[in-house]
């Protein structure tokens, strides 16, 4: 009898089933909780009293547990033993006091423990029935391929050869596009993989979440995981880690790569040293990716893959749209949640979110780059082991939907230096001296928004004012949600 893979299988779909194909046994032998209905033996039965308890909430007590603890406990019985071996609680502990030196093993047990794979004991809980368990092992080896594949037509992401400064601002600041050309000439594009990479930076400690690991640690790292949401490199410091020149070929000789000519200025530069981190290089193995987000501070940004490819999912933002499905936003904005991993969300959430309106979607391969406007959120997986460069920025479009963030979202301003205070008067200051008709439209154009939300406000309080106007539908003191066509209801005061 085949396993039961999922007991919710109403939720199947086509994405779902292919993507699960030829997923691999769980290395104890550990099967979903649907398998344990028709089956004669039951591991679990040896853990006492605990017995009551959810898996869910198991996993939660021994996260309080320190390695002496896990160890002992996974002896008791081949129940504890599978527990004691869930790979968060040793990702937790390791990251919690990571050794001075390690090797990484292929698993983060075997890593803190320093276990080569070989003294590892193998163990047969063929008979431990937990989604629990059973989940992340899952969710680590489902096939991306059909999530990334028969993107609708109405739903993929413009591809284009390049576009002029004049073409992006006039038509292109608020569309995501995928550009071929422009990466094709960086050179870093002929020169970098992990493999050239490895003889000049293996000892440069590069920033991989919450660790700073040898680039060769996390070659190692890339190369031989098993993890369900890999630990992804991810380092705004790169540039002068590496000794990287940036720029234009002809105002800077020997340089790596420069933002493509069609992005224009970006306003964040007036602030010099005092803007917020800009640039990422990033890298990780198949799998790993961003969960969805909007980029920080109103900013756009691109995203250039070197080595590799990503597959993207996107949705505009407005007041008016929910947010994507799966995802949760708090009432000001400021804290999203997208509890699952990626993964869990191609499986649980992929198929609506192709059929919800406003999805795009697309490939963006080696040598291409990708453009995130201000304000939409995406979510991110490397179909393959990937390196990619990112840069935000505040293109001339834009200008408004930054100032807004940064003075009336200034709690949610994120990336400035600790030292360097009120960043929406410092940015005006700058603007006012080096841009001062850009930013007087900029400001008109956030008055009138400003304006726009007290009318609506008052409305809503006071009631609309008696009008002739056809759209009213009850004359004064109605209370009417879809406000005309601006988005300038988006914070309600
Ligand atoms: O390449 C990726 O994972 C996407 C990165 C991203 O969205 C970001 O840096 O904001
Ligand atoms: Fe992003």
């Amino acid at each position: 009898m085949p396993d039961i893979t999922t007991l919710d299988s109403h939720r199947d779909t086509v994405d779902e089933s292919a993507a699960r194909d030829a997923i691999p046994g769980h290395p104890l032998g550990v099967k979903p909780s649907g398998n344990a209905l028709f089956a004669a033996e039951n591991l679990r039965s040896a853990i006492g009293t605990l017995g009551l308890v959810p898996d869910e909430l198991i996993l939660i007590l021994l996260e309080f547990l320190d390695c002496r603890s896990l160890l002992q406990l996974g002896q008791t019985c081949k129940a504890f033993a599978a527990f004691t071996r869930t790979e968060d609680l040793w990702k937790t502990l390791f990251i919690r006091s990571p050794p001075a030196m390690f090797t990484w093993r292929g698993t983060w047990r075997a890593t803190y423990l320093n276990l080569p794979q070989s003294k590892v004991a193998s163990l047969d809980c063929s008979s431990l029935f937990s989604d629990a368990l059973h989940r992340p092992f899952y969710c680590a080896h489902i096939s991306l391929e059909p999530f990334a594949s028969n993107i609708p037509a109405r739903n993929q992401i413009t591809r284009l050869p390049n576009l002029s400064a004049e073409e992006f601002q006039e038509e292109w600041s608020d569309t995501p596009f995928i550009l071929t050309e422009p990466v094709k000439e960086w050179p870093v594009y002929h020169q970098w993989s992990v493999e050239t990479l490895l003889p000049k930076h293996g000892e440069t400690l590069f920033r991989a979440e919450a660790v700073d690991w040898p680039f060769r640690t996390y070659v190692d790292y890339m190369k031989n995981n098993s993890d369900e949401s890999p630990l992804y490199l991810f380092d705004k410091e790169f540039v002068s880690k590496m000794g990287l020149k940036v720029g234009p070929p002809n105002e800077e000789p020997g340089t790596a790569y420069w933002p493509p000519p069609c992005f224009g200025e970006d306003f964040f530069s007036v602030l010099g040293n005092d803007r917020p981190d800009r640039q990422w290089l990033i890298i990780g193995p198949k799998r790993s990716g961003s969960t969805f987000h909007k980029d920080p501070n109103a900013t756009s940004a691109w995203n250039a893959v070197i080595r590799g490819s990503k597959y993207w999912i996107m949705f505009p933002s407005s007041s008016k749209l929910p947010p994507p499905p799966g995802v949760y936003v708090s009432e000001d904005q400021s804290e999203v949640t997208s509890p699952l991993s990626i993964a869990e969300w191609l499986l649980g959430f992929h198929a609506e979110a192709r059929r919800t309106q406003g999805c795009i979607e697309g490939i963006c391969a080696e040598g291409e780059i990708l453009h995130v406007p201000s304000g939409w959120w995406h979510l991110v997986v490397n179909l393959e082991p990937a390196i990619a460069l990112t840069q935000n920025f505040i293109p001339r479009a834009h200008l408004t939907a930054a100032l807004d963030f940064l003075s009336n979202k200034a709690d949610q301003v994120s990336g400035f230096r600790k030292d360097v205070s009120n960043p929406y008067e410092r940015f005006v200051a700058k603007m006012q001296a080096s841009h001062p008709e850009s930013l007087q439209s900029a400001l008109d154009e956030l008055k009138k928004k400003a304006e726009g939300r007290k009318r609506k406000w008052d409305e809503i309080v006071h009631g609309k004012p008696d009008t002739n106007d056809a759209n009213t539908e009850s004359g004064t003191g109605g209370f009417s949600f879809g406000f005309g066509g601006d988005d300038s209801d988006a914070e309600i005061p």
